[in-house]
């Protein structure tokens, strides 16, 4: 992986067959039902014939030659399962007949084309997924020397937020557009400034909104359907979010399926959907995706550090229980994981907002007591006000304007509060506790509390000039931030949880790659960010778009 993203590859996380265009199989043990399990399907012939499936000495030579061979079905040398080859090298003479077929080996041979363009335009090759299949496509675009910074969990991410955050914004402006009743000069100057959530004071509509009841209905839907493997599912999946992401800021009752249709992104089936809901109060579609499997994917993602394909190789390999994960000698748990097992019903309950205040009543002065010129900011949804909180969120900072930082201090930290018997149980320790910027995860309780739960708890720690980038960003909430991303964006910047930059030159062709970095222009407070992206403070109960 790192030869080919040194060759200008980049990484895609799933496997999606509109994006891949080869697969690359480096493992001697990797058997086609593996690599068709990995991309989604049931079985290689699923996997379409438009991807030809390839050895690794395919990228060895093209890399020994400076570009990728382009017959690499010539005599088999790069074919990884001879049958696919077959059908494949067949796919432009054999299937005259058949118009389904015929339409597919045209697909394959403009595909082909393409990619042949691609290389010989670009010799390099763009790896994408992770563990096998290790699909290459081409970059256009970057220019080889150039360094190119890839989010390390994933490494489109930014891509993502920024789709979602452009979906979001355009669902907004449009109601605004369609909100006739502040007529006058200062219409025009009230309309630009509702285009971004983040410039209102009540991000979502006024009052909560008035269709909670069918985005509850469809995120009920939509958890089932992202506990799913392959692409279908994650297309619906895609669907439900627009439709919910328009709901949710849709200042009216949908009362008949014409206002349904009119929503972006909502057509004819999500329509009679939300028909359904408004007209009898549930979707029977939730109980036909509520299959066993989708179940257990489900319990087994709510262990702490499982994501959906360790829990569907889970589900493969025959657990259905969180006991089975414990007793199949096929399973190996990380401590983490067991953590997670053990506390499973703490971990996956919301705690009131008062234990969450009562936690941190109990942590900060441990923390001063260490150090009184710590800065330490309790943020997430207790910072927001919210009745009920996921996980505590803890900022720790220091001012170094008398030589002295917090380095160091939240290894001391944690060791007085497991001894306190606060912290109790650790999940993600920080690689170097000296680092001025870290991350931890673990459990804590109320103590000398009989029966009191565990609850998540993180802590941050970032270097003073950072700290208003990072309480912005651990504040959200999720869409409120996504939000202030698109405004930087659009003004030219870019704000991420280190701050607010300026001259960040992307990719023009893939915005998640970064060419240059830029300049930090504003981060040491939240109130420069806001200033500098032209938004009027919002105190932190003033960024809550969701109102569940
Ligand atoms: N965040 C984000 N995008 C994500 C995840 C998090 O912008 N994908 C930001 C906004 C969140 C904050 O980080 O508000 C803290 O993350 P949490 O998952 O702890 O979310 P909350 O604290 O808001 O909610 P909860 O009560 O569920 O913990
Ligand atoms: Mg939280």
């Amino acid at each position: 992986m790192t030869l080919l993203l040194r060759h200008g590859a980049s990484l895609v996380p799933v496997f999606d067959p509109n994006v891949v265009t080869h697969i690359i199989i480096s493992g001697r043990d990797c058997g086609s039902g593996k690599v068709a399990d990995k991309a989604g399907y049931k079985k290689m012939s699923d996997v379409p014939l438009s991807i030809p499936t390839l050895t690794w000495d395919w990228i060895a030579d093209g890399i020994s030659f400076g570009k990728m061979p382009e017959h690499w079905d010539a005599g088999g040398k790069y074919i990884a399962f001879p049958e696919r080859s077959q059908r494949n090298s067949k796919s432009d003479a054999s299937v005259s007949n058949a118009n389904a077929r015929s339409t597919i080996a045209k697909k394959v041979q403009t595909n082909l084309e393409r990619r042949k363009y691609r290389w010989a335009n670009t010799s390099k090759a763009t790896v994408v997924s992770g563990t096998p299949p290790i699909v290459p496509e081409a970059i256009s675009g970057a220019e080889s020397g150039v360094s190119v910074q890839c989010d390390k969990d994933d490494p489109l991410a930014e891509f993502y937020e920024a789709a979602a955050a452009e979906h979001f914004e355009r669902v907004s402006a449009r109601e605004s557009d369609d909100d006739d009743s502040d007529p006058g000069p200062s219409k025009n100057a009230k309309k630009f400034a509702a285009q971004f959530t983040c410039d209102n004071p009540h991000p979502g509509p006024v009052g909560g909104c008035p269709n909670q009841d069918i985005v509850d209905q469809l995120s009920t839907l939509l958890d089932l359907v992202k506990c799913q493997p392959g692409p279908e599912p994650r297309q619906r999946a895609y669907t439900y979010s627009r439709a919910i992401s328009s709901l949710r800021a849709h200042p009216k009752r949908i009362k008949s399926f014409e206002d349904a249709k009119r929503l972006p992104g909502v057509g004819e089936r999500t329509a009679s959907k939300i028909m359904e809901i408004i007209q009898t109060g549930g979707l029977e579609r939730i109980k036909h995706e509520n299959s066993e499997s989708v179940q257990v994917v489900k319990l087994f993602q709510g262990i702490y550090g499982v994501g959906q394909n360790t829990a569907q190789m889970w589900y493969n390999n025959g657990c259905r229980t969180l006991e089975d994960l414990k007793t199949n000698p096929r399973i190996v748990l990380s401590d983490a994981q067991k953590v997670g097992i053990q506390f499973y019903d703490d971990i996956n309950d919301r705690m009131p907002r008062a234990e969450a205040g009562a936690l941190f009543e109990l942590i900060k002065p441990i923390a001063l007591s260490i150090d009184p010129a710590l800065f330490v900011e309790i943020m997430g949804s207790y910072r927001r006000g919210k009745a009920d909180c996921g996980d505590i969120d803890i900022l720790i900072s220091r001012d170094p304007s008398d030589g002295r930082t917090h380095e160091g201090i939240l290894q001391e930290l944690l060791e007085r509060l497991v001894q306190a018997g606060i912290v109790t149980e650790h999940l993600a320790l920080p690689g170097d506790f000296e680092d001025l910027e870290n991350c931890y995860r673990g459990l804590c309780r109320l103590p000398n509390v009989a029966g009191s739960k565990r609850r998540r708890i993180d802590f941050l720690t970032v270097p003073w000039k950072n700290k208003g980038g990072a309480l912005l960003y651990y504040t959200g909430d999720d869409i409120f931030n996504r939000s202030m991303r698109y405004k930087a964006s659009t003004m030219g910047f870019s704000l991420n949880q280190r701050g607010l930059s300026a001259g960040v030159v992307r990719d023009p062709s893939r915005r998640s790659i970064k060419l240059n970095k830029g300049n930090i222009v504003a981060s040491e407070t939240e109130e420069e960010i806001f200033k500098m992206l032209n938004i009027k403070y919002r105190p932190p109960h003033e960024r809550v778009t969701h109102f569940k």
